[in-house]
């Protein structure tokens, strides 16, 4: 069943720049949303799809959704947390003491995280004695980081949400955004959000999948519903340009395939060393790439349809032989995977995954089943297609007696091979 016209509402400028110079670059086909997980009571009931494409800004360089899902529809209960992993979990701990280190953070200290999810960070700040606040949309996690000591506020961050927590609590020496600008619709606000909440000392820590990776290692399944914006730095920098927020410092890591850090400060604040060298080296990177070039996003396009064809090509040829394959990670990344490529239980016999909350649960369209990641010494499948991708070192790891007793796994970016 297609959406209706309030639930999903095409673009006609570019969130940063309002540019109108905005070109196709992908079109995955209508989807239900990413963590859309389905009850078995549920699975005979028609399922909304959206349309899910991506277009980019000849302008600034963010490469964006074409439509928007209402985010109500997507975050008000949430299915996805980051404590499923122990790579992301450690990612956290790192993160936790860089800011510590950089703004030397004491017991006075508070530190907000902005989609704070189910606190998982902010407890790594909270073990290093500093004041804590999340702020997260949805009901059901609001609910499980509070129990966890975790004090949060439930909303979506915004210029006037910032005020209210501004006025309740007090500016914060940190401001955290890991995997969660990418979400939001108004970005300008974003930025004037953290700035009324930031001390005239603090930094802004943003990290999110950077355009550059997706694009090079063909991540196409990291495009979907729930990230709005795709980020190149020229077009962070856009965003910067009327704040009175600078970035100071950029790095890059390898976490969900390879992301950025962009640490802001006030303009007024001198603390903060500003890194222009790095700044303009990865600006640099980027035009070299080509990642303002139109040519490079048709070539990722012809790259992802050549993926899905010799991929469904591999899937039928272990079919034919009569193998079977379950999935490995119900994440929203297998999702946008598995409806755009049109694999279903047939090919698929079941998926495992480690959240709690998805396990019993069906995913949305394909309606695979999903359990905990035992079951594949239960079942012993031929072949363990690995869709979450950013953590098979820490799966292959985990499963080596799988691989032992004779199974093996599939991996389908940047191409498919069997490890
Ligand atoms: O931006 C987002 C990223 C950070 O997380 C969110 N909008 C949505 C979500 O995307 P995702 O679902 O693709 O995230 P992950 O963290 O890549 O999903 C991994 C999935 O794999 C989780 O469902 C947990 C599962 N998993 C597992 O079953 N066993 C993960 C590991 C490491 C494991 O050992």
């Amino acid at each position: 069943m297609n959406s209706s016209k309030k639930e999903v509402r095409k673009i006609k400028s570019c969130r940063i720049c309002g540019s109108k110079e905005l070109i196709d670059v992908i079109n995955l086909g209508n989807q239900p949303t990413p963590n859309g997980f389905l009850k078995k009571k549920d699975l005979s009931k028609k399922e909304k799809k959206y349309p899910l494409a991506v277009s980019f800004c000849t302008n600034c360089s963010l490469m964006q959704l074409k439509y928007l899902v209402d985010p109500k529809i997507m975050f008000k209960n949430y299915l996805y947390i980051p404590s499923s992993s122990k790579t992301r979990l450690e990612h956290f701990r790192n993160l936790a003491e860089t800011v510590r280190k950089l703004v030397k953070l004491d017991q006075n200290s508070l530190v907000i995280d902005i989609g704070s999810n189910d606190g998982s960070l902010l407890l790594c700040f909270k073990n290093l004695g500093t004041k804590i606040l999340g702020i997260d949309p949805a009901e059901n996690l609001v609910k499980v980081a509070n129990l966890n000591g975790v004090e949060t506020v439930k909303g979506y961050f915004n210029l006037n949400l910032s005020k209210k927590v501004r006025q309740k609590y007090k500016r914060a020496k940190a401001i955290l955004a890991t995997n969660v600008i990418a979400h939001i619709q108004n970005l300008h606000e974003v930025i004037l959000g953290a700035e009324a909440l930031m001390e005239d000392d603090a930094i802004f820590v943003m990290q999110f999948p950077y355009l550059l990776d997706l694009i090079e290692k063909n991540l196409f399944d990291t495009i979907y519903h729930e990230h709005l914006s795709y980020f190149s730095l020229k077009s962070l920098m856009y965003l910067a340009k009327d704040s009175k927020l600078e970035i100071f410092n950029i790095e890059k890591n390898d976490l969900d395939g390879g992301s950025i850090r962009v640490y802001w400060k006030k303009k007024i604040n001198k603390k903060q060393k500003l890194n222009e060298k790095t700044i303009k080296s990865i600006l640099d990177t980027e035009e070299k790439y080509g990642l303002y070039n139109k040519k490079t996003y048709s070539n990722f396009a012809k790259r992802v349809e050549k993926l899905k064809t010799d991929t469904l090509v591999r899937l039928k040829g272990l079919k034919r032989k009569k193998k079977n394959i379950v999935g490995y990670g119900a994440a929203a990344k297998a999702n946008v995977l598995i409806n755009y490529f049109g694999i279903n239980n047939r090919t698929i016999d079941y998926m495992v995954d480690s959240t709690p909350y998805k396990q019993g649960l069906f995913t949305p369209g394909s309606h695979i089943p999903i359990y905990s990641e035992d079951r594949i010494y239960e079942t012993k499948p031929d072949y363990v297609l690995i869709f979450a991708w950013n953590f098979s070192k820490e799966i292959i790891e985990k499963n080596k007696r799988y691989q032992k007793e004779g199974g093996k796994f599939i991996l389908v970016e940047p191409n498919f091979q069997l490890i």
